[in-house]
């Protein structure tokens, strides 16, 4: 997969050259390229932003220079990309989403600053039949697009093939069954007064399966009741409801 980060801050990507990330991109699996928006204005000021039309306060990124960077980046690579943007005003990005992206060739993810990029950026991508995402990470407002981008890039890239050292922890991950995961535990087995629940050590794989199943169930409640709720109608079989 190639990944290509259009920023002004194009410090701010460095984490991403770090620890698992670094490793899939030393390893071949991730071509990542960070470009500085800047490097496309063509005034002495080297200006992205103006005022907003129709008043109010904050500044709006500038068109031109948005679609001149899009244009080169694109024009880098011959695979088909997806453009992402940022925006706490985007669909919310979840598991879901971060496992359908595994399957593109391509992601080019436009960071905005200030109150947004002008709508005709995207606007005129879809009307070239560019795929375009806007997409939020939760209910908070953040400065701009590129935490936002650690925190994509990261939840995409794990997915990949070759990335983790062990598939099956993908697999079990939160989420993965709509269920939170529960608790875990490691050696020594009392630690400060404190024991590993006992049914973990019996060597019972059954009814290890079935407490692992409901204390995810059980966090799941207290937790995030909005999961529980929207999980499909055959996701809980009778043991399930007997918790
Ligand atoms: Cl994706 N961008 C910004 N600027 N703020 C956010 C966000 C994204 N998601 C939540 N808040």
């Amino acid at each position: 997969m190639r990944i290509d980060v259009i920023t002004i801050f194009p410090g701010y990507l460095a984490p991403l050259r770090e620890a698992l990330l670094g490793r899939a991109i030393g390893a071949g699996l991730v071509d990542l390229a960070v470009h500085d928006l800047r490097s496309w204005t063509r005034d002495v000021h080297q200006a992205v932003d103006d005022s907003p039309y129709g008043g109010g306060p904050g500044m709006v990124m500038r068109p031109q220079v948005w679609g001149e960077a899009l244009d080169a980046v694109l024009a880098l690579d011959e695979r088909p990309a997806r453009i992402v943007v940022p925006t706490p005003a985007g669909r919310p990005f979840t598991q879901a989403t971060a496992q359908a992206w595994t399957g593109e060739e391509r992601l080019v993810f436009a960071c905005g600053r200030y109150e947004g990029i002008d709508q005709r950026v995207v606007d005129d991508a879809r009307r070239r039949d560019l795929p375009v995402d806007e997409v939020s990470i939760g209910d908070y407002v953040l400065v701009g697009g590129e935490v936002a981008v650690l925190v994509m890039v990261e939840a995409v890239v794990r997915l990949l093939p070759g990335v983790l050292g062990n598939p099956a922890s993908a697999q079990q991950d939160s989420f993965s069954d709509g269920l939170l995961e529960g608790p875990a535990y490691t050696r020594p087995e009392v630690w400060r007064g404190l024991a590993v629940p006992e049914v973990l050590r019996s060597g019972n794989h059954a009814k290890i399966a079935r407490w692992r199943r409901d204390r995810a169930l059980e966090r799941t409640a207290q937790r995030r009741p909005d999961l529980l709720a929207a999980l499909p109608e055959d996701a809980l079989d009778d043991a399930d409801r007997a918790f």
